[in-house]
């Protein structure tokens, strides 16, 4: 289990190990008989060379863009003033795809999966001096893997064009250590998990809180403070656990743009001492889907706002921090109210600054361009269920988050995808009853998993991949098609992505694909015509900013140009035209 996210305080340390590191290619796979395992890369790794942590690889080097087989990360350190005698911990909050990890020497364990974080407790690994943290990671492209890629031809039927590298997705399959490192400590008893929700009642809010410990006994105590208001509660361990309730009169709930916080305070007591505290900022507010709304605190909502990349020059999947301050900005300058975390979880300092900033997050998992073909099937279905579980437990305390999205496009004609999703939908109720969940359909794609999804999430490309050139019967067919999705589910429908590419400074009159009159014109006309469907929860443009994809012949430069801002986030027409109407 990953302990909760690592905090400073007066009863845990932490240290992030972030900075250069050593790094080395291995293309014929013979680090391990090389022993880099044990600290050897300086002494027998050709090439190598320090690297950033964290950051993708591939642009970091020349050699590295294509390159998606194993490499070797090397950091020494010794341990900080305050870590010995405590139960020490090195967490990485995401390695894409496959990492293995040793502390000198000796194997910790081994993680698939990006976007996601995984610890190891390394208590009696970890000397007081000269430790080596050494990484193989490996991204390589495998129809068994969660997104898929090198998918034979056949099984996507749809999208038989695979881009170089071939992802069954459309981003570059940026790899390497993409977010920060941390060595960290717990108390000998300590506070594993904790679980926040609300009920409303009137205007008071119950503040549901349930501590998970590995005490043998004790007593925890939540005090939850904002507001010139405190309330507490406490109660004793029954099996390491807890669940309390607070009453909270007068409460000032969170909602979009009303991102009010309490800070929960949770402390673990042996006797009246307190033992372990972690804080958590939270928020009071409650998400439901009844009949066509959406609800947040009982309240229907209207989803305005992107899909996005976590995607920057050089910096590849590892955003620096001065670009998600821009991006907020950005999405506060249009009007936007909302994003989903395309096609992966994002960082949580990202989802931190959702609940500060009081956006409205559909959080996704990392299943894009999923097939259903027997080869590999379960594995990508194991795979699927662990990033569900891993997102759930890192995120389910963000006020911010409303729903949870468990695949973006799969291609689910043959019959195994109903039950594969019926599956994935339980397991997500089941370990989060309080927030509805999704998924999200490619266009031409009948996804029967809608049937036992909350509400319906749409990708579509009228007037672009359809109706190439014909703004206005795109438009006219897409409208025709909601009603009849709405009349087939009969649930609120989110349009999670529409739009169109338009190259910076291409104009034409009348407007034609690739300009950015075309590209204004065709996100008007969505907006417009999704203002007279009373079942539209929301509008997702595709996408906030261009960002890098594989090379196809249809990504000039290998950069998709759906951003209404460029890829260094200045606007293009269509921004301003959403800032027009969505300032209405
Ligand atoms: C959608 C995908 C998205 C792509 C987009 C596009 O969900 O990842 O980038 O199309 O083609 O199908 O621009």
């Amino acid at each position: 289990m990953t302990p909760l996210h690592p905090q400073l305080n007066a009863f845990r340390q932490r240290f992030d190990l972030s900075g250069f590191w050593e790094f080395c290619f291995d293309p014929g796979d013979r680090g391990r008989e090389r022993r880099y395992a044990e600290g050897l890369i300086a002494a027998r790794a050709e090439g190598r060379r320090p690297i950033a942590v964290p950051g993708s690889y591939n642009d970091q080097f020349e050699a590295g863009r294509d390159y998606l087989g194993p490499v070797w990360y090397e950091r020494r350190f010794d341990l900080p003033w305050g870590f010995r005698g405590q139960r020490l911990f090195v967490r990485f909050g995401s390695v894409n795809y496959h990492a293995t990890v040793w502390l000198n020497g000796a194997l910790l364990g081994e993680h698939e999966g990006g976007h996601l974080p995984f610890a190891f407790e390394i208590t009696d690994r970890a000397a007081s001096e000269q430790n080596v943290l050494v990484v193989r990671v490996e991204g390589e492209l495998r129809p068994d893997r969660v997104p898929p890629g090198n998918v034979p031809e056949g099984p996507l039927d749809s999208f038989s064009n695979l881009p170089y590298p071939a992802g069954s997705f459309d981003f570059f399959p940026y790899a390497g250590i993409q977010r920060s490192v941390l060595l960290f400590t717990l108390p000998e008893a300590a506070i594993l998990d904790v679980t926040f929700t609300t009920r409303l009642e009137g205007a008071a809010a119950v503040a549901c809180v349930v501590v998970e410990t590995d005490a043998a006994a004790g007593d925890v105590r939540a005090r939850l403070c904002g507001f010139d208001a405190e309330v507490s509660a406490q109660s004793s361990l029954a099996g390491g656990r807890a669940a309390l309730e607070m009453r909270v009169p007068d409460a000032r709930r969170w909602a979009a743009g009303e991102p009010n916080l309490y800070s929960l305070h949770v402390e673990l007591l042996r006797g009246e001492a307190v033992v372990d505290r972690v804080t958590l900022e939270v928020g009071l507010r409650t998400v439901a889907v009844e009949g066509d709304a959406l609800l947040v605190n009982g309240e229907p909502v209207y989803l305005r706002g992107f899909g996005r990349h976590e995607d920057f020059p050089i910096a590849g999947r590892a955003l620096p921090p001065p670009v998600v301050i821009k991006d907020y900005a950005m999405l506060r300058w249009l009007g936007a109210n909302s994003f989903r975390t395309t096609h992966y979880p994002y960082s949580e300092e990202m989802m931190d600054l959702a609940d500060r900033l009081g956006f409205l997050v559909i959080d996704e998992t990392p299943a894009v361009g999923l097939f259903f073909a027997p080869a590999g099937l379960e594995e990508r279905g194991a795979a699927c269920r662990q990033f569900t579980e891993e997102l759930i437990r890192r995120d389910k305390n963000h006020p911010s988050v409303i729903a949870w999205s468990l695949a973006n496009e799969p291609h689910s004609r043959r019959p195994e995808a109903a039950p594969f999703f019926r599956a994935l939908v339980d397991l997500a109720r089941e370990l989060d009853p309080s927030r509805p969940v999704t998924l999200v359909s490619y266009m031409g794609e009948p996804e029967e998993a809608f049937d036992f999804c909350d509400f319906v999430c749409l990708n579509r490309y009228n007037g672009w991949y359809t109706e190439a050139g014909r703004i206005d019967e795109g438009v006219s067919r897409l409208s025709n098609e909601l009603d009849r999705v709405h009349r087939r589910f009969q649930k609120p429908i989110v349009l999670s992505e529409f739009g169109a590419d338009a190259v910076p400074g291409l104009h034409g009159e009348p407007p034609e694909l690739f300009t950015e009159e075309y590209q204004a014109e065709l996100i008007t006309a969505f907006v417009r015509m999704l203002r007279d469907k009373p079942y539209v929860v929301g509008e997702h443009v595709w996408n906030l900013c261009d960002f890098k994809t594989g090379q196809a012949i249809h990504r000039v430069g290998g950069i998709n140009y759906k951003g209404v801002l460029t890829r260094d986030r200045r606007p293009k027409q269509a921004a301003r035209a959403l800032r027009e109407l969505w300032s209405k």
